[in-house]
């Protein structure tokens, strides 16, 4: 059965549907493109492997969504995997089932280096007529998250993305971002940081926000932590809360390089959100 093969509107239509349908991995859907394809296989198909041929220079990660065509006649298995091609290497995707088809997703974390997708057997050996090469693949451009932002977490508490040292309080001015603000209350140097998971590496318009209260320290210093080393800049938090007060724009890798870190040296500080907005 060669359902697919010789047909080009039902491939057509299958890796459309296949496109809307798949959930790209949140890990990928910032940065990464999306190419798909589809390909039949010989009618006697037994435990068809994919092969993925990373044809560049440098290592390859990608993530791979296969979905099998039985011989039932309808797609009867699906696998997902994320796997790092070396250079000049191929992946073979093993585990697959019996198959006459395959639709094969790959989200390539460079673009620029489509990899090679073929049917292959067991011992790697590309399956004729089964290679499919980047200039059939579709290519889709996935939506960039653009804004990230971290907001306190309730008195006292401490997470991954969120931490201090000293002790805050739960703050009663108003203006705050999410559900409250927190105001330094220790008695020494009480310090809050931020550290957002930023999905991917650019300039961020950073900001920084503050509920404001007569007690606090006109001079608070912030701190903010990027490629280029690290900033401090003082504000007045006795005026201007409540609203997002641009701090500056700085250059940051994927992940969590980047920091801000709030200060009370000075005085009573307060710690309310912070927003970094990718610059186009
Ligand atoms: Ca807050």
């Amino acid at each position: 059965m060669r359902i697919l093969k010789n047909h080009p509107i039902v491939l057509l239509t299958l890796v459309a549907v296949f496109v809307v349908a798949t959930t790209v991995p949140s890990a990928y859907a910032y940065k990464y493109n999306m190419t798909s394809g589809v390909f039949s296989l010989p009618s006697d198909a037994t435990q068809i492997n994919v092969k993925i041929l990373n044809r560049s220079a440098q290592n390859l990660t990608v993530f791979l969504e296969v979905r099998v065509f039985g011989a039932s006649g309808s797609w009867n298995h699906s696998d997902t995997a994320v796997r790092t091609i070396g250079p000049e290497q191929f992946l073979s995707y093993f585990g697959t089932r019996e198959g006459y088809g395959y639709e094969i997703l790959v989200l390539a974390d460079d673009l620029s280096i489509l990899p090679t997708v073929a049917g292959c057997d067991s011992l790697g050996n590309t399956i004729a007529g089964t290679t499919i090469l980047p200039a059939d693949f579709i290519i889709h451009e996935s939506p960039k998250v653009v804004e990230v932002i971290l907001d306190n977490l309730p008195a006292g508490q401490k997470d991954g993305a969120r931490t201090f040292i000293g002790m805050w309080c739960k703050s009663t001015a108003a203006g705050y971002y999410g559900t409250d603000s927190l105001y330094s209350c220790g008695s020494s140097i009480d310090t809050y940081i931020l550290t957002p998971t930023l999905s991917v590496a650019g300039t961020y318009n950073v900001y920084v926000r503050w509920t404001a209260f007569s007690n606090r320290s006109t001079a608070v210093p912030i701190s903010v932590n990027h490629t280029g080393g690290l900033t401090t800049k003082t504000f007045n938090q006795q005026t201007n809360g409540g609203k997002w007060v641009l701090y500056g724009a700085y250059n940051f890798d994927e992940g969590t390089g980047g920091f801000v870190t709030i200060s009370d040296i000075n005085g009573q500080a307060c710690a309310d959100a912070v927003r970094f907005e990718l610059v186009p």
